[in-house]
């Protein structure tokens, strides 16, 4: 058993649960279909009404969602209350162009607190812990998303936001940080940081909320160790409001789903239907208590599995795997939204072929991306302090497009292998979903 932020809700019987589903589903669809006009037209083209919707079990009547579609309606096309109703938005850690933008009414930042107040708890946290944030703050929702929720559960909040690493273990030392909130790979590369510093003695850290990108069981046991922490995974995408969609407890073998606010399904990315429990597949989400950004049938191209199982920590609402995949080529680097048809773009638009591989690696637990293009036979010839001021070129475009860096390296034309089926332009090395 373990402690729970609202336990009458973390523990609701499973008909208690489907209830709520049932009643905040017909009041969404009803808000959506009333206020926004996207909504209304998709439900027209497909015939549904908001009298269709009567329970969960009608939620397969409902058009899917995508990027595409958050996109197209950018920036306002899906709010649903007006904007002087409206108090914050966060967006995608993606760029320019892919950027999503998603609102938050007062209540709804409320309830997105408690969810991420229940992660803290179920992590061990407590009023009298002190919570050291080092996500980003900003349009990221990370930062935020765990301040509040530190907040709402009343523990002292270090608003650290990201890098610094110098600082952060000061302040973690002399505050005597007892939870870290961050991403794995940057924990690791602080777990790094204090152990070649001899520090381990100094920091009070007893558990670690990681999430925002994936991350292995090795990696887990790596920062557990050197931290000596308990770390638990969390996970959530800005379009669904941000960390704390769901979030892992004790018994650290999936994410509790809050399901009194997001009703999850598992579909077959190809053909869009629905798969039975314990099938891997994509997952989709329908929000039911947001007010301003309520998306229905969400895809998040996260691949994983759901299970009912009991789980031992008490909590009964539905547990996802960790995210085994993207049924797109989204990348995740250094928390950043990486598409390689952004990467694409950039070099066709300065004059390349689309002959190019991306690379991504891990080193010294930090992603590394490089990007190999071919020269053109024009610029082979070029003397080599001139191919140096085209990487460099390339790299500044593409700090600009992805806003990271990436190393570019010009290699000879035709070098680059050339595939008879799929061309393989992504080379993965970190091994993250395995
Ligand atoms: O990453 C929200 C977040 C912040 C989650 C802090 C956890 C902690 P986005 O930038 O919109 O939002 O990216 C969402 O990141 O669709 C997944 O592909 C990936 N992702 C998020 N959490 C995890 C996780 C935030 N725990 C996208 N494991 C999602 C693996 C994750 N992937």
């Amino acid at each position: 058993m373990g402690n729970y932020f609202q336990p009458e809700i973390e523990c609701a019987s499973p008909e208690q649960i489907r209830a709520w589903q049932d009643e905040r589903l017909m009041h969404t669809v009803r808000h959506v279909y009333d206020n926004v006009a996207y909504y209304r037209n998709l439900m027209k083209e497909r015939g549904v009404e908001p009298g269709d919707i009567k329970s969960v079990d009608d939620l397969y009547k409902l058009p899917f969602l995508t990027k595409d579609d958050l996109r197209d309606a950018y920036p306002y096309g899906l709010l649903a209350v007006p904007l002087r109703d409206t108090v914050r938005i966060q967006s995608t850690s993606g760029t320019t162009g892919r950027r999503v933008v998603a609102f938050y009414t007062q209540h709804d930042i409320d309830l997105w607190d408690d969810c991420c107040a229940r992660a803290i708890v179920a992590a061990g946290g407590t009023k009298d812990d002190v919570v050291h944030v080092c996500y980003g703050y900003g349009l990221f929702t990370g930062g935020p998303g765990l301040n509040g929720g530190s907040h709402r559960l009343g523990s002292l909040t270090l608003p650290m936001s990201s890098g610094n690493t110098d600082r952060q273990i000061q302040f973690m030392c002399d505050l005597g940080s007892t939870i870290l909130c961050c991403t794995p790979s940057y924990a690791a590369y602080l777990a790094e940081s204090i152990c070649e510093r001899g520090l381990q003695d100094q920091i009070k850290l007893k558990a670690g909320i990681f999430g925002a990108e994936a991350w292995s069981e090795e990696m887990r046991r790596d920062i557990e160790n050197k931290l000596n922490i308990k770390a638990y995974d969390i996970y959530g995408l800005t379009e669904i409001s941000g960390p704390g969609v769901s979030f892992e407890c004790s018994e650290q073998t999936g994410m509790h789903i809050n399901e009194d606010h997001f009703i999850a399904e598992i579909i077959d990315p190809v053909t869009g239907k629905v798969l039975p429990e314990g099938e891997k597949g994509e997952l989709v989400f329908t929000s039911i208590t947001k007010e301003a950004f309520p998306l229905l049938r969400y895809r998040t191209r996260d691949i994983c599995v759901l299970s009912r199982k009991k789980c031992s920590c008490g909590r009964t609402h539905v547990k996802m795997t960790k995210p085994m995949g993207r049924s797109d080529d989204m990348l995740i680097v250094k928390g950043v939204n990486v598409f390689p048809s952004q990467i694409e773009t950039v070099l066709l638009n300065k004059g390349y072929a689309a002959n190019y591989q991306i690379i991504v690696s891990r080193e010294n637990n930090s992603d590394r991306l490089e990007v190999q293009v071919e020269m053109t036979p024009e610029m082979f010839s070029d003397a080599v302090s001139e191919i140096a001021v085209r990487e460099k070129e390339l790299v500044d475009a593409l700090k600009s497009m992805l806003g990271i860096y990436a190393v570019v390296r010009l290699v000879t034309p035709k070098s680059i292998a050339r595939s008879e089926g799929k061309a393989v332009r992504i080379i993965d090395k970190r091994n993250l979903y395995e």
